[in-house]
């Protein structure tokens, strides 16, 4: 008995020592340890103004940096929110994640879908509040740093921020990470059902130009997304995909009312199960919902188009109007999500490429050399990554209008 009751406090003090780290102990740890945060330290240098750089790492300047934040406590009286809520992409989180999470810091994660990039946007600018982590694509975290709609990170919170591949340190929408931390990235192409459809369509054309007799006519969805739809259109027609010439642009947007009659619709949250269902034979979409889609159904393959494709980089950002104690709790699950474990159970559940190194070391060999998770550099070459437009991304809404409001 009293060597179980040993044993009992060992244990016990040893899970409090955990959690303690877990939450934000690991700041106490992490200090002796400079080189550890090389990829949040150093990556500011290569910003153009280095004076504004180590702000956002030193803690204990903090009060007299914000003198706008002048009521918030400082950084160590905050204590994390009981519950944050995640707004997400669909299927976008591998299942037990949110409750380890849970277990390991106490907080609770819910959870909430948007399906594009501009509703995403929209709904923040409309005044949403509530969420304390979003997951925008690469262009629309230009957006929203250049409308102020972000947080900058507390890097002292995030200490695997060095797992990230280098890479991933030095984007051109938010180089040293300073507002977000990179999540997955993927591809958009075609998805089709392997059962129905022995010959899918290599170019684009089969899909804006089908024919009545084409096995996939009437059966096949484009995604519902502005850039994704114009991108695919631009990249079929051999114009850059982010043009701003108007004439191309009215190309494409012909080229897509005229190939409406063949679409069964956009759709962006149930494609790859209509697909996998038979009841469409391809559709318009990223590579990994079909994967995943692919393993429950047994029936979907995935490819880029012979003209080419679209290549993204979702992050994970907190919005601005947070609590302090929400923005550290959601900290806390970035620095979560880029454990190399969590990291690679996470790509390995829904086939998305993961920006951790640390966790591609430890990640199976299938799904590291999946190329249709990793594309091979004569893929990659055809992929494209949309770019903020500034003042005219309007253009785009307004035709995009018209091509959905087009009978
Ligand atoms: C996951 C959606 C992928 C995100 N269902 C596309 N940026």
């Amino acid at each position: 008995m009293q060597r179980k009751h040993i044993f009992a406090l060992i244990a016990i003090l040893i899970i409090t020592t955990m959690a303690l780290a877990a939450c934000g102990g690991s700041k106490a740890t992490e200090a002796p340890k400079p080189a550890e945060n090389a990829a949040a330290t150093e990556a500011p240098k290569e910003e153009p103004k280095p004076t504004e750089a180590p702000k956002p790492t030193e803690a204990p300047k903090e009060e007299e940096a914000k003198p706008t934040e002048a009521p918030a406590p400082a950084e160590s009286d905050v204590k994390p929110a009981d519950e944050i809520v995640v707004y997400n992409w669909s299927d976008y989180v591998a299942p037990e994640m949110y409750d380890m999470f849970t277990e390991q810091t106490g907080i609770k994660i819910g959870e909430d879908n948007f399906s594009s990039n501009e509703d995403l946007l929209a709904k923040l600018q409309g005044g949403a509040t509530g969420y304390a982590l979003i997951v925008p694509s690469d262009y629309t975290v230009a957006i929203m740093i250049e409308e102020g709609m972000l947080e900058e990170l507390d890097h002292n919170n995030i200490p695997n921020l060095k797992n990230l591949d280098p890479e991933f340190t030095k984007l051109y929408y938010d180089p040293g990470n300073k507002y977000c931390v990179p999540y997955l990235w993927g591809t958009t192409g075609i998805g089709y059902n392997t059962e129905l459809l022995e010959n899918p369509p290599q170019s684009w054309k089969g899909i804006f130009e089908a024919k009545e007799d084409d096995p996939w006519y009437g059966r096949m969805t484009l995604l519902d997304d502005v850039r994704e739809v114009f991108s695919a259109a631009l990249i079929y027609l051999g114009y850059d995909n982010n043009t701003k010439d108007e004439a191309q642009l009215d190309e494409a947007k012909n080229l897509l009312i005229s190939a409406k009659k063949a679409m069964a619709g956009y759709d962006t949250d149930n494609y790859e199960d209509l697909v996998g269902a038979g009841e469409n034979l391809l559709a318009h979409g990223w590579n990994g919902d079909f994967l995943q889609a692919a393993d429950e159904y047994g029936n979907i393959d995935y490819y880029i188009p012979e003209e080419g494709g679209t290549i993204w980089i979702d992050n994970m950002c907190i919005p601005k109007g947070v609590t302090p104690e929400e923005k550290l709790a959601a900290e806390m699950y970035i620095n979560f999500v880029l454990d190399p474990e969590v990291g690679a159970m996470l790509g390995e559940y829904n086939y998305y490429a993961t920006p951790n190194k640390a966790a591609l070391e430890i990640a199976d060999p299938e799904y590291k050399e999946n190329p249709l998770v990793f594309p091979p550099p004569e893929i990659r070459e055809k992929l494209h990554f949309i770019k903020p437009l500034g003042e005219f991304e309007s253009v785009y809404q307004r035709l995009w209008d018209e091509v959905k409001s087009a009978q």
